[in-house]
């Protein structure tokens, strides 16, 4: 029996360099490879694509359709695969026992395949760190893309986490991007909220946008979700302890 699973999201913009196509934040990977070391709960890392998967994405202009085209494809799987080892390579320095895995084997259409709710937990119960990611998996036309917020999402579904966070480059969500000081420190279902989203260059999932609908629909499942500042880690660590730091996200 495991309980107080934590599911951290490492957003695109945290472990890239999300303006140039294929660059690591080397940096930040190592800083949050740091905290994942010394964390003592069971915890689950779902990481997106930032300048690796969404630069080849857009490049073969694929969105949120479907698509058959093998090159796009295995392309994007590609440098899929190259993010996932060398976040993997880094965080294994750190002595952090990872167990990496494509979205693609543990879905069957939009669903996570059953079975897995017992694999994750006996990863947990081995003291393991399954790290999963954003990528291409298969549908019924062809493979689209599953972006990692979808997949945070079925696996709080499936496996009930303490708490949910997503790093991304920013604090959390303002009302105004360009104003510092219009951080909203809690978001509530049903409540109206007005907010003026910026786009990011290579973002074919939809940003910070997808991010809060993702993050709203998990709180409508009953877990709360925190959106914090991934480059800062100290504000990481906290939220990572359920701190209220960022945006928080709930139902109640
Ligand atoms: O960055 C997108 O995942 P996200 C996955 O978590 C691909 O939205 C392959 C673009």
């Amino acid at each position: 029996m495991v309980n107080n699973i934590i599911i951290l999201k490492l957003g695109g913009s945290v472990i890239t360099a999300k303006s140039k196509p294929q660059t690591l934040n080397v940096r930040a990977i190592k800083n949050i490879a740091k905290i994942i070391s010394e964390f003592d709960k069971p915890i689950i890392v779902v990481h997106g694509a930032g300048s690796f998967g969404h630069y080849f994405a857009k490049r073969f202009r694929i969105s949120n359709k479907q698509t058959t085209s093998t090159k796009a494809i295995i392309q994007i799987r590609e440098s899929m695969i190259k993010l996932n080892s060398s976040i993997i390579e880094i965080f294994n320095k750190y002595k952090i026992n990872t167990l990496s895995f494509s979205p693609i084997s543990m879905y069957n259409k939009k669903n996570i395949l059953l079975h897995w709710e017992d694999y994750l937990k006996k990863m947990l119960n081995m003291d393991m760190v399954p790290i999963t990611y954003g990528d291409m998996i298969l549908g019924s036309k062809g493979f689209y893309i599953i972006s990692g917020d979808v997949i945070v999402k079925d696996l709080t579904r499936m496996l009930n986490p303490r708490n949910v966070v997503f790093a991304s480059d920013i604090d959390g969500i303002y009302s105004d991007i360009n104003d510092k000081s219009t951080l909203i420190k809690k978001v509530q279902l049903n409540k109206r909220y007005s907010i003026n989203f910026n786009t990011q260059k290579f973002d074919v999932t939809g940003g910070i946008q997808t991010k809060l609908k993702q993050a709203l629909d998990i709180a409508q499942l009953g877990t709360n979700v925190q959106i914090t500042n991934g480059l800062r880690p100290r504000m990481l660590m906290k939220a990572l302890n359920g701190e209220h730091i960022g945006t928080l996200i709930t139902g109640d």
